[in-house]
């Protein structure tokens, strides 16, 4: 049983100015806050598994998984070896700056160099509130497909970094990996790809040593 806050809805005036606290003071503390936002069951969670194991030898690391009902991604963090706190956010689609200072409070955050949002799956709300986190990533997975860049364009506009996972289903699935990074690359010309496979380790690295280069 992981521990469980109950949210409800922010009712400050101004979720940018509540956000741009929240990230200067997790900043103080050394705190790199990390959004991951994509569909429900594009691999979230299976990505911050592979991300754990892989960094937790040289990085302290902390996730918040946020979830409309249900603490099984918080009990599949910590069965990692990593703080999780899982907070359920009273029925919305997405997390805001309160919500997220509320649930950072929640969890002890003594050393901990870098911490996730897991943001509710959905890839239109969590693109439209700021969190009060440093990077905003999105996960695309392959069999999605690689037209939703075209559909869901202000996720993508508003992304630091794309991850491209469940690459090793390629052969599986009509998915034109160059073809999705151009529209990508037209909304969003900054924006970093980094193709994995949570599942055989493909890529990993590179969006590992993206986190790390990003710590305080
Ligand atoms: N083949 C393959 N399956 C994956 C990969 N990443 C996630 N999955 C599977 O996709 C499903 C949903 O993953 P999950 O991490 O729970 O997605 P979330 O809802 O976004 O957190 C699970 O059955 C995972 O095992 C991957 O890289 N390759
Ligand atoms: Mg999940």
């Amino acid at each position: 049983m992981a521990r469980v806050i109950e949210l409800n809805k922010s009712v400050t005036e101004s979720n940018d100015r509540d956000a741009d606290e929240l990230r200067r003071d997790l900043k103080e503390k050394g705190v790199f806050l990390v959004n991951l936002m994509s569909s429900p069951g594009s691999g979230k969670t299976t990505l911050l598994s592979r991300t754990v194991s892989d960094m937790k030898a040289d990085t302290n690391i902390a996730v918040l998984e946020a979830d409309i009902d249900s603490d099984v991604d918080a009990v599949t963090i910590e069965s990692l070896g990593a703080k999780a706190v899982q907070v359920h956010t009273d029925g919305m689609c997405h997390m805001d700056a309160g919500m997220t200072r509320r649930g950072m409070e929640g969890m002890d955050l003594e050393g901990v160099q870098l911490a996730f949002l897991e943001n509710v799956g959905n890839l239109i709300c969590p693109a439209e509130f700021d969190t009060g986190a440093h990077k905003n990533i999105m996960i695309l997975s392959v069999p999605e497909g690689d037209d939703k860049p075209l559909k869901y364009p202000l996720m993508f506009s508003m992304a630091d970094a794309l991850v491209i996972t469940k690459m090793d289903t390629k052969e599986y699935f009509t998915f034109d990996l160059e073809l999705c990074i151009d529209h990508v690359k037209k909304l969003n010309k900054d924006i970093q790809i980094f193709p994995v496979s949570a599942k055989t380790g493909e890529g990993m690295e590179a969006f590992e040593n993206y986190l790390r280069e990003n710590l305080f």
